[in-house]
């Protein structure tokens, strides 16, 4: 095969990368500690803290979030002790989000603690390594993988697996953290598609062949301010195995890593997601070139995916495939946390289930094997009130980004007038289905609006002379088996009683909705 390299000039993210690895910072971590983060250099305390994990937060400054990695979202009530311990330290400035990659954040983090802190996720195998910038982003699957009657496919070790490979085993992975840009991997057992397929940079996508279980594999899909993309299929099917699945994420991102300055990704970070290499190449190169850089010669896709469900919220109470056991799905409200929250998860965890915790993309948590006989006292916890298992229809397919509290990026609140947003419409309507409304405060798309029945992504408008919050409205988006993205309907739409408006009347006009009586 012949290449015509064009080396392109490097943007000031990847010549400061080149200055000095992002990862190398880990062994400098107690020196930056001490020495405070006013004292930082700039690529430092933007950059380079990204790779660990830690995301300076200028909204708040001195101030710090803190991203984990919870493949598949599956977290431990002794983690989760551990990780409420740090929100706890911080009093009014500690919380924590559950993110749209079931995964958590937590914030009011200060540098000077981030020594012990790390100790302390050592010693429970919690890492935040490589979670941001330039990096692979939480690995996402079913979050009742294991657990669910209709899955065809447990992926809790492959997404394990795949976090050990690209972080080394959470200690950092030099070879897997010079990606030109961020990188998402899903993947998926279930039939209901449950981790969005196609808005990630590689999915694994549940196919039969011949009968046998496998994976079709889509690349490039993402969102972005200048682009919204779903995952392109490349004609390649691999079995279930760890073997198969590592060899491909691991041949797909070296060609990402080592082609970036070639084909001119490096040069501008508006177009350097693996999309843009799969568009440059074209999908029969793309492939063939997959095939010489793994030494494996692919089966052909499958011709359908395996998708047949609509998309699961599981909130409420379900039957395992174990005999006599259910798993509990808990609504919490825009995903946010409180310290005596995150204990009180982890206590009902270990009451009545085996001290597991699950996270999903929805921002909520699952508690799973609760014993039959056990599941109407769980009911009845305190921590139910606050955390339902049956919310009203519009709060309980609420998704939301971090918005403007702490992200400045952000040209809206999100997460407050989103739920307030949705709590008044469930007061004055009646709505008989499932309308899941996502939230995003920027063209980022994090809470991805496109996705949602309604989607509302932030933006300014001027009324009466004034500069005031709006959103770009987006309706259409579907999920589950024939997922594909929404559009925007009406743009600069004012938040408050214009938007009230708005939406009633869609979901009147679209969902069937009735002002209660
Ligand atoms: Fe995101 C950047 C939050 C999921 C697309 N995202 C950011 C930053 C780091 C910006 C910043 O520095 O402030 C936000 C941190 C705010 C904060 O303080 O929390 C941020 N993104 C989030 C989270 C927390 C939203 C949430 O409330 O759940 C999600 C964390 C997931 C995780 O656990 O790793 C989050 N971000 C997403 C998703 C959704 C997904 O993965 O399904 C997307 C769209 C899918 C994708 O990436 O293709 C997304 N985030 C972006 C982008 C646009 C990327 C691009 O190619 O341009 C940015 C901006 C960037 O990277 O330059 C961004
Ligand atoms: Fe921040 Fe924009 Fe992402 Fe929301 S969508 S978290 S405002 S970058």
């Amino acid at each position: 095969m012949t290449d015509t390299p064009k080396k392109v000039k490097l943007t000031k993210i990847d010549q400061a990368k080149i200055a000095k690895p992002g990862l190398a910072i880990k062994d400098e971590i107690e020196q930056f500690a001490q020495a405070g983060w006013e004292a930082l250099d700039k690529d430092d305390l933007i950059i380079r803290l990204k790779f660990l994990g830690l995301f300076h937060r200028p909204v708040t400054p001195g101030k710090f979030m803190l991203r984990m990695r919870t493949p598949n979202g599956i977290l431990t009530s002794e983690k989760m002790h551990v990780l409420a311990e740090v929100v706890k330290r911080y009093g009014e400035d500690g919380s924590a989000d559950i993110t749209t990659r079931q995964n958590l954040q937590l914030r009011g983090i200060r540098l000077e603690d981030v020594p012990d802190m790390f100790q302390k996720f050592k010693e429970v195998g919690l890492t935040s390594v490589q979670s941001g910038h330039d990096n692979i982003r939480n690995i996402t699957g079913s979050p009742v993988a294991g657990i669910d009657p209709e899955e065809y496919f447990d992926t809790r070790e492959l997404a394990e697996k795949l976090q050990d490979m690209i972080t080394n085993g959470g200690e950092g992975s030099f070879e897997f953290s010079d990606l030109p840009r961020k990188f998402n991997i899903c993947v998926e057992g279930a039939p209901d598609n449950s981790s969005h397929v196609e808005i990630n940079d590689i999915a694994y996508v549940p196919a039969f062949k011949d009968g046998e279980f496998g994976f079709n594999i889509l690349v490039g899909g993402y969102f972005s301010a200048q682009r919204i993309a779903e995952g392109i299929p490349i004609n390649v099917w691999v079995p279930p195995t760890e073997e198969a699945v590592l060899a491909v994420s691991r041949g797909i991102i070296t060609l990402y890593t080592r082609y970036g300055a070639e084909e001119g990704l490096r040069g501008n970070r508006a177009k350097a997601r693996v999309l843009w290499l799969v568009e440059a190449w074209g999908v029969e190169k793309f492939r063939a070139k997959l095939e010489e850089e793994t030494a494996m010669t692919f089966a052909a896709a499958a011709p359908e995916d395996a998708f047949t469900m609509e998309k699961r919220d599981h909130l409420g109470v379900h039957p395992q495939k174990q005999e006599g056991y259910s798993y509990v799905g808990l609504h919490v409200p825009a995903g946010r946390l409180t310290a005596e929250d995150m204990f009180e998860v982890a206590r009902l965890a270990e009451t009545y289930g085996v001290g597991e915790i699950r996270a999903t993309v929805e921002e909520n948590f699952i508690i799973p094997y609760v014993k039959n006989e056990n599941v109407d006292t769980l009911l009845k916890e305190p921590l139910l009130e606050k955390f339902s298992i049956n919310p009203s229809p519009l709060v309980r397919s609420f998704v939301s980004c971090t918005g403007n509290r702490y992200c400045n990026f952000a040209l809206i609140e999100t997460k407050g007038q989103g739920l307030a947003l949705a709590k008044e419409l469930d007061a004055e309507l009646d709505i008989p289905q499932r309308v899941r409304m996502h939230w995003t405060g920027c063209p980022n798309s994090c809470g991805q609006a496109q996705v949602g029945d309604l989607g509302m992504l932030g933006a300014k408008a001027k009324v009466d002379g004034k500069i005031v919050e709006a959103v770009n409205l987006y309706t259409g988006g579907t999920v589950g088996k024939d997922a594909s993205l929404g559009s925007v309907v009406e743009k600069k739409v004012p938040c408050g009683e214009t938007l009230k408006e708005r939406v009633k009347g869609i979901l009147i006009e679209q969902f069937g909705a009735t002002p209660k009586a």
